[in-house]
Formats: structure tokens, sequence, C-alpha cells
């Protein structure tokens, strides 16, 4: 099952990697049409969107954590509840694929109204969110059967982290079921005329953030407890990584609003609340990144490594027997520059120069298309060979593809945060406007800029032809080895016990202590306020829809 789970997404995500081509090949002028093999541009960018970045990462954490639980926990489990979660799954994505691909759903991955989809479109979406909750209650039993044997032991840290990932889940997808099922679905069935746009979009990213820390904590998962053993070395704090894990769990949902700092019907006093938040949102990465440099820093001087910076030398950057290192330390490197732009996006004022410009995207690739994504393909191309007992086809050429990758999307994310700076905005065809000589709204000084995007782009999807060569050639070699799910696992250099990162009980009361008091008065502010419902519309028309869709 977790096979399936593995090779299922990385099979579409073929078609996510070619529409992000597209993406940048429209925006820079090099296609001046509405649409391209029948798909048209909004299209081919919610494909792009739903994807990467809800399909792909989801069913990958699923599998990462069965994977995860079944080896620290040493216990089968239900396998009747774990092949109804899987059907939901792909039930739901097959369902939401085809409204996509009908051409009914044109919503982008966030599905703001009044945009409107197909009713497919969101009960897709919903089955696949409720099997993997069931996943998620599939790792009860053998959890606490550990916990009853394993009575004033530290549960392992993988277990912690992957189960933070879930709790984040399970409550960022309530608001997001409310907005579907109780707003979205009967408006797009054509039960009610109209949308409250305002409550869905608050209940949109009252889901939205801690999302991105869903993506997140399976890939902090394998740098706390793989990457320090590739480096040669061991986890410089286990107590570092159980408060990152713990600390995530509490801050991950009350930023959502400083993805409306600009939106009306929020008072400011709300806004900047979700803004201080968001920088303690931002401090258990701080610290990830010192606990990662002083594990790699141990690895490195066990092999040789001297002096204040010399010891980077010593790091197995090219090492084709432990090509993981190359692909978590390249979503390292990258996600320094997505966690700095992060940063000046959540501080409020500043937000305001760059909210809705290309910068956005460049912020967004350089964490869910940099170590997320590094970390995601590495991982599910390593599970590959050990459950299936393989060998890893063109290695030599396989520990390069991390770098071309970093390399395309540096490039890439520059272009797009010039432009973003200088006002281009983001999901806009542009080859039809503003890169287009012949249009009245050419902007001949975005051009350039928007060329960076394009190589950038383009190396991105060369190092992602690379990657799906070595998978399925990989897949489909003849096995050698015997199958194992056999994970790395790093010593610790610092065993702290520390009592309050043992338990979830505190973090979780402290969550929902804190989700009251940033959502209950800005969510009754939305609900006060005056604004008309709206009707639906589609992307490319500024005239709303009265039919069904
Ligand atoms: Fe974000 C918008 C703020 C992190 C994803 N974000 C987005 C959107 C996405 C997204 C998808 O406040 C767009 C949504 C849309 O479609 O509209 N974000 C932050 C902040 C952080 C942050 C403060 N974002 C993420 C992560 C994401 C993600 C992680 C995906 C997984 N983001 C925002 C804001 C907006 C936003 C606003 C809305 C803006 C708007 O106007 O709409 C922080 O969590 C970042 C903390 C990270 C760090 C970096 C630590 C560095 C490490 C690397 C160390 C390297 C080493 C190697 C050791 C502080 C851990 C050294 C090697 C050498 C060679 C030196």
């Amino acid at each position: 099952m977790i096979l399936i789970e593995l090779i299922f997404p990385v099979i579409l995500l073929v078609l996510g990697i070619y529409h992000g081509l597209m993406q940048v090949l429209y925006r820079a002028g090099m296609i001046h049409s509405r649409q391209v093999l029948g798909l048209d541009y909004y299209q081919g960018l919610t494909l792009h969107g739903v994807v990467n970045a809800i399909v792909f990462t989801t069913f990958f954490a699923v599998a990462f954590g069965y994977a995860i639980i079944r080896f620290y926990l040493g216990r089968p489990m239900n396998m009747k509840v774990a092949w109804l979660s899987f059907t939901l799954m792909i039930v739901g994505t097959l369902a939401a694929a085809a409204a996509i691909l009908s051409g009914t759903s044109s919503v982008l991955y966030t599905f703001y109204p009044p945009l409107r989809a197909h009713p497919a479109f969101y009960i897709g979406l919903t089955l696949t969110v409720v099997g993997s909750w069931i996943a998620f209650f599939n790792w009860f039993p053998p959890y606490f059967a550990w916990k009853r044997e394993h009575r004033g032991e530290k549960v392992p840290l993988a277990v912690v982290g992957i189960f933070a990932a879930f709790i984040v889940w399970l409550i960022a997808t309530i608001p997001v079921a409310i907005e579907i099922l109780v707003l979205l679905l009967p408006w797009s069935l054509g039960w009610v005329a109209t949308v409250n746009v305002p409550l869905a979009r608050m209940l949109f990213w009252f889901f939205g953030h801690p999302l991105v820390y869903f993506w997140l904590l399976p890939t902090y998962v394998m740098y706390y407890t793989m990457l320090p053993k590739l480096a040669g070395g061991k986890l410089f704090s286990d107590f570092a990584g159980r408060l990152t894990f713990l600390w995530l769990v509490l801050y991950s949902a009350p930023v959502g609003i400083h993805h409306q700092f600009t939106e009306p019907g929020i008072s400011s006093t709300w806004k900047f609340v979700h803004a201080f938040f968001t920088m303690l949102v931002a401090v258990p990465s701080f610290a990830t990144a010192f606990t990662l440099a002083a594990s790699m820093e141990h690895g490195a001087r066990l092999n040789g490594g001297r002096g204040w910076f010399g010891w980077w030398r010593k790091l197995p950057y090219l090492d084709k027997d432990r090509w993981l290192f190359a692909y978590f330390f390249c979503g390292l490197f990258i996600f320094i520059f997505g966690g700095v732009t992060g940063i000046i996006n959540a501080s409020y004022n500043l937000d305001v120069v760059v909210h809705n410009t290309s910068w956005l995207p460049a912020h967004f690739h350089q964490t869910v298309a940099g170590p997320i994504f590094l970390s995601y393909i590495g991982m599910s191309l390593f599970l590959v060979v050990k459950l299936m007992g393989k060998e890893l086809r063109l290695p030599r050429i396989n520990v390069w593809v991390p770098y071309i990758w970093t390399v395309g999307i540096m490039i890439f994310s520059t272009g797009l945060f010039i432009g973003g700076a200088g006002g281009e905005p983001r999901r806009t065809n542009m080859g039809l406007t503003y890169t287009d000589p012949r249009s009245p709204l050419y902007q001949p000084d975005w051009v350039y800029a928007k060329y960076l995007g394009a190589l950038g782009g383009t190396l991105m999807t060369i190092a992602g032809l690379m990657f799906f060569i070595i998978f399925f050639a990989t897949l489909f070699s003849r096995a050698t080895k015997p199958a194992a799910l056999n994970l790395i696992t790093s010593e610790t250099y610092h065993d702290e016990h520390v009592p309050a990162v043992q338990s979830f009980t505190p973090w979780l009361a402290g969550a929902a202590l804190l989700l009251v008091i940033a959502y209950a008065p800005p969510i009754a502010q939305t609900l006060r306020s005056n604004f008309p419902g709206a009707a639906p519309y589609t992307p490319d028309n500024p005239v709303p829809l009265t039919s069904k869709p």
C-alpha cells in the first residue's frame, strides 16, 4: 500500500510538472494563447497547484506516516481500515481530476469563491481529506499499544513528528470541511444563489496556513532523524526536534489572516495579532537551522573537517551512496531564502507591496517546491528502492538532480521576486497582455525578469525529467535484494529529558486556546459585516454566471 501511495502521485506529478513549464512559457510571452493542447491557462494552473500542492503532498504524507509508524512502533496496522482510507483518497482524487479536466473547475488550488467549481471537485477533495484522516486514526492503536509497553520511555522522535503533522492536518482540515460542506457545495449544486466570500476566504486560510506546516513537518522528520546520520554524525539535540514539532502544533493555525492583510471586513487589530503569531511560528524553523547546521558540523568534523568554515568541505554533497543527503541539503539551502521572504510577507506593511504579485509564487516555490518537494521525491525514491529490493538506477546522475533543481528554482524565483517587487501580478496569462508587444498593456521592463523565470522553470523541468527517468527505471528494474522497510535513523548527541516535550496534551490545549483567541473575534466581525453574497464567476470573464456549472 505504501508503494502504491507513493507511485500514484508521482505519476500525476508528470502532469503537475508539465503545467509548471507551461506557466513560465505563458508568463514570459513565449506562448500568446489562451490554451495549449486543449487545456486552457487557468485549467493548467489549477492542475499544477492541485496535483503538486494538494494531491502529491497528502499521498506522500500518508505513505510516509505508514512507513514511520510501522518501522518505529513495529506493529501491523488494521489493513481493512487502511484500504478504506486508500480507496477514499484515490476515488476523491480521480473525481477532482475529472472535474478539472472537464473544464468546469478552473478555480486554482485555493478554490476561492466567487470562482465556482463543479460539485465533483469539492466532493473529490473532501473524500481525499477524509481518507487521510482515516489513515491517521489507524495509527492510534499501535501508538497507544507501544506506549503501554514502553512506560516511561520517550516516543521515537520520528513518530512525534508525524503525529504532529497529522494533528496540524486535522486542525487545518476542519475549517475547510466547513467551508466546502456549508458554503461551497450547496452553492455549486445550485441550492443557494450566492456565497459569503469573506467568510469562505477566512475559513480557507484557517486551513491554508497550517496546511503549509503539514507539508513541512514530514520534511523536518527526515531532516531531524536522517540527515545527521547521512552527514556522518549525530542529531545535535533531541529536545530541539521535539520542541520544533510541538511548537508547530501550537502556532501553525492562529496565523491564517496574514494571507488576508489587504482584505476588508477584518480589523487591523486582528491582522496585527496574526502577524505577531506568524513571527512566533517562524521560531522553530530558526531553531531547526541551527540544530541541523550543528548536526552537519558534527558529522563533518568526525570526517576530518577543520576550522570555522573549513568543515563545510567535508559533507557528502556528491556521494552517490548517500544521495539522499544531496536532496536534503539542497532543500535546506533553498529554504533560507523561502524563510526570509516569508518573514517579509508576514511584516504586515511590507506585504502590502508584494501581496498578489509574482513575489508570492517565488516565496512559496522556495518553500514547498524547495525543501518539501526535494525531500518528498528523494524519500519516494528511497522507499521504492528499499521496499522493492531494487538497485538505484543511474546513481551518478541521480545525485545531480537536486542541484539542477536548486539552480533552476533560484533563477526562477529571482525573476519572480524582481517582477513582483515591480508590481507584476500572479496568476495572470501575461502572454496575452503584459509580455505581448502587440498588446496596449505591454510592459517592456517586466520582460527580462520573465525570461529569468522561464530559464529557471526550464531547468526545473529538466531536473524533474531526470528524476522521472531514474524513478521509473528503478521501479521497473529487476529486484536484486530482499525487500525491507529500513529507514535511516540518526543517533542523538544531546539526548535531553525535558518533561514539557514528552506529551502532546499541554500543546494541544494551548493550540485550542490560541485558536479561539485568534479566530473567534475576526469570524464574528466577518459575520457581522454586510457584504452582499456573490454570484459565481469563471476566471476569464468579468460577468457572473447565472446558470449551474
Ligand atoms: Fe509562507 C504565503 C509567511 C513558511 C508556503 N506561503 C505562502 C503561500 C504558500 C506558502 C503556498 O505572512 C501562498 C499562498 C497563496 O497561494 O496565496 N511563510 C511565511 C512565514 C514562514 C513561511 C513567516 N510558507 C512557509 C512554508 C511554506 C509556505 C514552510 C510551505 C511549506 N507565507 C507567509 C505569508 C504569506 C505566505 C505572510 C502570505 C502573503 C500574501 O500576501 O499573500 C516561516 O515559517 C518561515 C520560517 C523559515 C525560516 C528559514 C529557516 C531556514 C532553514 C534552513 C537552514 C539551512 C541550513 C543549510 C542549515 C526562518 C531551516 C545551510 C547551508 C548553507 C550553504 C549556508
